[in-house]
Protein backbone atom coordinates (compact mmCIF):
# COMPACT_ATOMS: atom_id res chain seq x y z
CA UNK A 1 0.00 0.00 0.00
CA UNK A 2 1.53 3.52 -0.75
CA UNK A 3 0.88 6.54 1.53
CA UNK A 4 3.40 8.50 0.92
CA UNK A 5 3.22 11.93 -1.32
CA UNK A 6 5.97 14.26 -2.28
CA UNK A 7 6.04 18.36 -2.05
CA UNK A 8 7.83 20.09 -4.17
CA UNK A 9 10.57 16.72 -3.76
CA UNK A 10 9.94 16.59 0.02
CA UNK A 11 8.45 12.87 0.72
CA UNK A 12 5.94 13.01 3.66
CA UNK A 13 5.91 8.59 4.55
CA UNK A 14 1.62 9.22 4.78
CA UNK A 15 -0.90 11.63 4.64
CA UNK A 16 -1.43 12.56 8.46
CA UNK A 17 0.17 15.45 9.86
CA UNK A 18 -0.20 16.93 13.38
CA UNK A 19 -1.45 20.83 13.29
CA UNK A 20 0.86 23.83 14.14
CA UNK A 21 0.07 24.46 18.08
CA UNK A 22 -1.22 21.27 18.98
CA UNK A 23 2.27 19.21 18.92
CA UNK A 24 4.41 22.04 20.72
CA UNK A 25 7.72 21.37 18.47
CA UNK A 26 7.66 18.03 18.34
CA UNK A 27 10.11 17.14 21.04
CA UNK A 28 7.67 17.17 24.00
CA UNK A 29 6.05 13.93 23.49
CA UNK A 30 8.97 12.26 22.43
CA UNK A 31 9.03 9.56 25.49
CA UNK A 32 5.29 8.86 25.11
CA UNK A 33 4.44 8.18 20.88
CA UNK A 34 6.21 7.82 17.82
CA UNK A 35 6.73 10.67 16.53
CA UNK A 36 8.24 8.85 13.47
CA UNK A 37 5.14 7.36 12.27
CA UNK A 38 3.30 10.21 11.27
CA UNK A 39 3.70 11.95 7.77
CA UNK A 40 4.86 14.98 9.10
CA UNK A 41 4.99 17.75 12.31
CA UNK A 42 4.31 21.40 12.27
CA UNK A 43 5.98 23.27 15.00
CA UNK A 44 4.14 25.81 17.14
CA UNK A 45 3.88 29.01 15.00
CA UNK A 46 7.52 30.97 15.50
CA UNK A 47 8.20 34.50 15.75
CA UNK A 48 11.19 36.63 15.69
CA UNK A 49 11.65 37.26 19.12
CA UNK A 50 9.86 34.55 21.88
CA UNK A 51 6.00 35.71 23.01
CA UNK A 52 4.32 34.85 26.69
CA UNK A 53 1.00 35.00 24.40
CA UNK A 54 -2.41 36.47 25.96
CA UNK A 55 -3.20 36.15 30.37
CA UNK A 56 -5.34 33.32 31.18
CA UNK A 57 -7.83 32.21 30.67
CA UNK A 58 -6.86 30.94 27.45
CA UNK A 59 -8.43 27.74 26.83
CA UNK A 60 -12.40 27.02 27.31
CA UNK A 61 -13.76 23.26 26.16
CA UNK A 62 -17.18 23.71 24.16
CA UNK A 63 -19.45 21.11 22.90
CA UNK A 64 -17.96 19.10 20.96
CA UNK A 65 -14.97 21.29 20.58
CA UNK A 66 -12.68 23.84 22.24
CA UNK A 67 -11.74 27.35 22.29
CA UNK A 68 -8.21 29.03 22.29
CA UNK A 69 -6.97 32.36 22.75
CA UNK A 70 -3.24 31.50 23.25
CA UNK A 71 -1.77 34.62 21.08
CA UNK A 72 1.37 33.00 19.47
CA UNK A 73 3.38 32.51 22.46
CA UNK A 74 6.06 31.07 21.11
CA UNK A 75 9.96 30.36 22.47
CA UNK A 76 11.08 32.44 19.17
CA UNK A 77 12.95 31.35 16.47
CA UNK A 78 16.72 31.51 18.10
CA UNK A 79 15.67 29.63 20.81
CA UNK A 80 13.70 26.92 18.46
CA UNK A 81 16.89 26.55 16.59
CA UNK A 82 19.16 26.76 19.70
CA UNK A 83 17.31 24.60 21.88
CA UNK A 84 14.37 21.83 19.57
CA UNK A 85 16.11 21.57 15.98
CA UNK A 86 19.29 19.58 17.12
CA UNK A 87 16.33 16.35 18.33
CA UNK A 88 14.14 17.25 15.56
CA UNK A 89 16.58 16.19 13.15
CA UNK A 90 17.36 12.72 14.38
CA UNK A 91 13.56 11.90 13.48
CA UNK A 92 12.54 10.05 10.16
CA UNK A 93 9.71 12.29 9.81
CA UNK A 94 9.16 16.00 7.69
CA UNK A 95 9.48 18.94 9.93
CA UNK A 96 7.35 21.86 8.94
CA UNK A 97 8.27 25.18 10.47
CA UNK A 98 5.14 27.13 11.32
CA UNK A 99 6.09 30.97 11.18
CA UNK A 100 3.69 34.02 12.39
CA UNK A 101 4.58 37.55 12.68
CA UNK A 102 3.39 40.78 12.62
CA UNK A 103 4.56 42.21 9.57
CA UNK A 104 5.94 41.21 6.25
CA UNK A 105 9.72 42.14 7.01
CA UNK A 106 8.88 39.51 10.44
CA UNK A 107 8.31 37.16 8.27
CA UNK A 108 10.57 37.15 5.65
CA UNK A 109 13.68 37.22 8.63
CA UNK A 110 12.10 34.30 10.73
CA UNK A 111 12.36 32.06 7.43
CA UNK A 112 15.83 33.24 6.31
CA UNK A 113 17.17 31.87 8.92
CA UNK A 114 15.09 28.80 9.21
CA UNK A 115 15.91 28.50 5.50
CA UNK A 116 19.81 28.12 6.19
CA UNK A 117 19.13 25.52 9.07
CA UNK A 118 19.33 21.47 8.30
CA UNK A 119 16.22 19.73 9.51
CA UNK A 120 13.95 22.45 8.56
CA UNK A 121 12.26 20.67 5.55
CA UNK A 122 9.28 23.22 4.96
CA UNK A 123 7.31 26.09 5.39
CA UNK A 124 3.81 26.76 6.65
CA UNK A 125 2.94 30.36 6.58
CA UNK A 126 0.58 31.23 9.39
CA UNK A 127 -1.79 34.43 8.10
CA UNK A 128 -5.11 33.33 10.22
CA UNK A 129 -4.32 33.27 13.89
CA UNK A 130 -7.09 34.99 15.66
CA UNK A 131 -5.82 35.89 18.86
CA UNK A 132 -3.23 38.69 18.00
CA UNK A 133 -4.06 42.06 17.59
CA UNK A 134 -1.13 42.85 14.66
CA UNK A 135 -0.39 40.41 11.76
CA UNK A 136 -2.64 37.48 12.07
CA UNK A 137 -5.93 37.70 10.76
CA UNK A 138 -5.01 41.45 9.29
CA UNK A 139 -2.91 39.52 6.83
CA UNK A 140 -5.08 36.32 6.12
CA UNK A 141 -8.14 38.36 5.98
CA UNK A 142 -6.78 40.55 2.57
CA UNK A 143 -5.90 38.99 -0.32
CA UNK A 144 -3.39 41.37 -1.31
CA UNK A 145 -1.37 40.53 1.92
CA UNK A 146 -1.85 37.19 1.54
CA UNK A 147 -0.35 37.06 -2.30
CA UNK A 148 2.26 39.67 -1.28
CA UNK A 149 3.26 37.28 1.57
CA UNK A 150 3.50 34.66 -0.17
CA UNK A 151 5.61 35.98 -3.08
CA UNK A 152 8.06 37.75 -0.85
CA UNK A 153 8.52 34.14 0.85
CA UNK A 154 8.96 32.63 -2.10
CA UNK A 155 11.71 34.01 -3.17
CA UNK A 156 13.32 33.49 -0.35
CA UNK A 157 13.01 29.61 -0.37
CA UNK A 158 13.23 26.38 -2.64
CA UNK A 159 11.36 24.41 0.25
CA UNK A 160 7.78 23.47 0.03
CA UNK A 161 6.08 26.77 0.92
CA UNK A 162 2.11 26.37 2.56
CA UNK A 163 0.00 29.00 3.19
CA UNK A 164 -2.62 28.45 6.14
CA UNK A 165 -5.56 30.13 5.74
CA UNK A 166 -8.56 31.42 7.90
CA UNK A 167 -11.88 30.97 7.17
CA UNK A 168 -13.32 33.76 9.35
CA UNK A 169 -13.60 35.49 5.37
CA UNK A 170 -16.47 35.12 2.50
CA UNK A 171 -14.92 32.88 -0.06
CA UNK A 172 -11.75 31.34 1.35
CA UNK A 173 -11.04 29.81 -1.96
CA UNK A 174 -10.41 33.53 -3.44
CA UNK A 175 -7.14 33.39 -0.59
CA UNK A 176 -5.86 29.72 -1.87
CA UNK A 177 -6.17 31.44 -5.59
CA UNK A 178 -3.63 34.50 -4.34
CA UNK A 179 -1.55 31.83 -2.55
CA UNK A 180 -0.91 29.83 -5.37
CA UNK A 181 -0.86 32.38 -7.95
CA UNK A 182 2.04 34.12 -5.96
CA UNK A 183 4.12 30.47 -5.59
CA UNK A 184 2.81 28.57 -2.63
CA UNK A 185 3.09 25.10 -2.77
CA UNK A 186 0.23 24.12 -1.03
CA UNK A 187 -2.60 25.52 1.23
CA UNK A 188 -3.83 24.48 4.53
CA UNK A 189 -7.46 24.59 5.23
CA UNK A 190 -8.26 25.86 7.97
CA UNK A 191 -7.00 27.25 10.93
CA UNK A 192 -10.11 27.87 13.99
CA UNK A 193 -12.99 30.17 13.05
CA UNK A 194 -14.02 32.80 15.49
CA UNK A 195 -15.91 31.80 18.77
CA UNK A 196 -16.93 33.06 22.52
CA UNK A 197 -18.01 31.65 25.38
CA UNK A 198 -19.60 33.21 28.04
CA UNK A 199 -19.42 33.08 31.94
CA UNK A 200 -23.35 33.46 32.43
CA UNK A 201 -22.46 34.04 36.31
CA UNK A 202 -19.75 35.94 36.24
CA UNK A 203 -21.51 37.61 33.41
CA UNK A 204 -18.26 37.83 31.91
CA UNK A 205 -16.30 35.98 28.84
CA UNK A 206 -14.51 32.87 29.94
CA UNK A 207 -11.68 33.83 27.46
CA UNK A 208 -9.22 37.04 28.55
CA UNK A 209 -9.43 38.29 25.18
CA UNK A 210 -13.26 37.63 24.82
CA UNK A 211 -13.29 35.53 21.42
CA UNK A 212 -10.77 32.97 21.10
CA UNK A 213 -10.65 30.14 18.21
CA UNK A 214 -12.76 27.46 17.84
CA UNK A 215 -11.15 23.63 16.78
CA UNK A 216 -12.44 20.41 17.34
CA UNK A 217 -15.09 17.89 16.27
CA UNK A 218 -17.30 21.33 16.59
CA UNK A 219 -15.81 22.54 12.78
CA UNK A 220 -15.57 19.74 10.89
CA UNK A 221 -18.44 20.36 8.56
CA UNK A 222 -16.80 23.93 8.07
CA UNK A 223 -13.53 22.47 7.11
CA UNK A 224 -14.72 19.94 4.84
CA UNK A 225 -17.21 22.26 3.08
CA UNK A 226 -13.81 25.06 3.07
CA UNK A 227 -11.89 22.14 1.42
CA UNK A 228 -14.46 21.36 -1.17
CA UNK A 229 -14.33 24.74 -2.02
CA UNK A 230 -10.70 25.47 -2.32
CA UNK A 231 -10.12 22.08 -3.98
CA UNK A 232 -12.85 23.66 -6.89
CA UNK A 233 -10.35 26.94 -7.52
CA UNK A 234 -6.85 25.48 -7.01
CA UNK A 235 -4.30 23.14 -8.46
CA UNK A 236 -2.19 22.96 -5.75
CA UNK A 237 -2.00 20.13 -2.88
CA UNK A 238 -4.56 21.10 0.18
CA UNK A 239 -3.74 19.83 3.78
CA UNK A 240 -6.79 19.26 5.31
CA UNK A 241 -7.38 20.46 9.06
CA UNK A 242 -10.62 20.91 11.41
CA UNK A 243 -12.03 18.44 13.57
CA UNK A 244 -10.38 15.05 12.54
CA UNK A 245 -10.64 12.56 15.36
CA UNK A 246 -10.55 9.38 13.34
CA UNK A 247 -9.19 7.96 10.28
CA UNK A 248 -12.73 7.67 9.01
CA UNK A 249 -12.62 11.85 9.44
CA UNK A 250 -9.31 11.90 7.63
CA UNK A 251 -11.08 9.67 4.73
CA UNK A 252 -14.07 12.32 4.12
CA UNK A 253 -11.33 14.99 4.33
CA UNK A 254 -9.63 13.33 1.28
CA UNK A 255 -12.67 12.54 -0.38
CA UNK A 256 -13.50 16.28 -0.65
CA UNK A 257 -10.30 17.15 -2.30
CA UNK A 258 -7.82 17.21 0.49
CA UNK A 259 -4.27 15.36 -0.29
CA UNK A 260 -3.07 15.20 2.92
CA UNK A 261 -4.39 16.00 6.52
CA UNK A 262 -3.25 17.69 9.88
CA UNK A 263 -4.71 16.19 13.00
CA UNK A 264 -5.26 19.24 15.58
CA UNK A 265 -7.26 19.33 18.77
CA UNK A 266 -7.66 15.60 19.51
CA UNK A 267 -3.72 15.13 20.04
CA UNK A 268 -4.98 16.99 23.48
CA UNK A 269 -6.90 13.89 24.22
CA UNK A 270 -4.66 11.00 22.98
CA UNK A 271 -1.06 12.07 21.75
CA UNK A 272 -1.14 9.16 19.33
CA UNK A 273 -4.03 10.26 17.61
CA UNK A 274 -2.46 11.10 14.29
CA UNK A 275 -0.48 7.57 14.35
CA UNK A 276 -3.93 5.90 14.83
CA UNK A 277 -5.56 8.20 11.87
CA UNK A 278 -2.65 7.22 10.24
CA UNK A 279 -2.31 3.87 10.30
CA UNK A 280 -6.01 3.86 10.23
CA UNK A 281 -6.01 5.26 7.03
CA UNK A 282 -3.63 2.63 5.27
CA UNK A 283 -6.50 0.23 6.73
CA UNK A 284 -9.57 2.15 5.07
CA UNK A 285 -7.65 1.97 1.86
CA UNK A 286 -6.62 -1.52 2.29
CA UNK A 287 -10.21 -2.91 2.95
CA UNK A 288 -11.17 -1.19 -0.24
CA UNK A 289 -8.87 -2.73 -1.89
CA UNK A 290 -6.94 0.11 -3.11
CA UNK A 291 -3.15 0.22 -4.19
CA UNK A 292 -2.57 3.74 -2.86
CA UNK A 293 -4.19 5.64 0.09
CA UNK A 294 -3.93 8.58 -2.79
CA UNK A 295 -6.71 6.92 -4.77
CA UNK A 296 -8.88 8.61 -2.46
CA UNK A 297 -8.16 12.02 -2.87
CA UNK A 298 -11.15 13.67 -4.73
CA UNK A 299 -13.30 10.26 -4.75
CA UNK A 300 -16.37 11.78 -3.34
CA UNK A 301 -18.99 11.28 -6.11
CA UNK A 302 -22.02 13.55 -6.83
CA UNK A 303 -24.76 13.78 -9.23
CA UNK A 304 -24.98 17.44 -8.70
CA UNK A 305 -23.29 18.96 -11.08
CA UNK A 306 -22.47 22.29 -9.84
CA UNK A 307 -23.01 23.04 -6.10
CA UNK A 308 -24.10 26.41 -4.34
CA UNK A 309 -20.72 26.52 -3.61
CA UNK A 310 -19.22 26.73 -7.33
CA UNK A 311 -21.49 28.78 -8.38
CA UNK A 312 -19.89 31.61 -6.14
CA UNK A 313 -16.98 30.51 -7.96
O1 LIG B 1 -1.58 31.12 19.27
C1 LIG B 1 -2.79 31.20 18.99
O2 LIG B 1 -3.59 31.83 19.71
C2 LIG B 1 -3.35 30.59 17.78
C3 LIG B 1 -2.74 30.63 16.56
BR1 LIG B 1 -1.02 31.34 16.30
C4 LIG B 1 -3.42 30.13 15.42
O3 LIG B 1 -2.95 30.16 14.28
N1 LIG B 1 -4.66 29.61 15.61
C5 LIG B 1 -5.23 29.55 16.80
O4 LIG B 1 -6.37 29.07 16.93
N2 LIG B 1 -4.57 30.05 17.91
Amino acid sequence: MKESFTLRGVEFKNRVLVASGTFGYGDELRDVVDVNALGGVCTKSLSWKPRDGNPPRRIVETPSGMLNSIGLANIGVHNFIQQKLPYLRTLDTVIIANIAASSVQEYCNVLTILEGEEGVDGFEINVSCPNVKEGGLNFGTNREMTREITSKLRALTQKPLIVKLTPNVTHISEFARAAEEAGADAVSVINTLIGLAVDIYARKPKLSTITGGLSGPAIKPVALAKVYEVAQAVKIPILGIGGIMTAEDAVEFLMVGATAVQVGTASFIDPAAGMKVAAGLKGFAEKQGLTDVGQLVGAMESNVKVSILQSWL
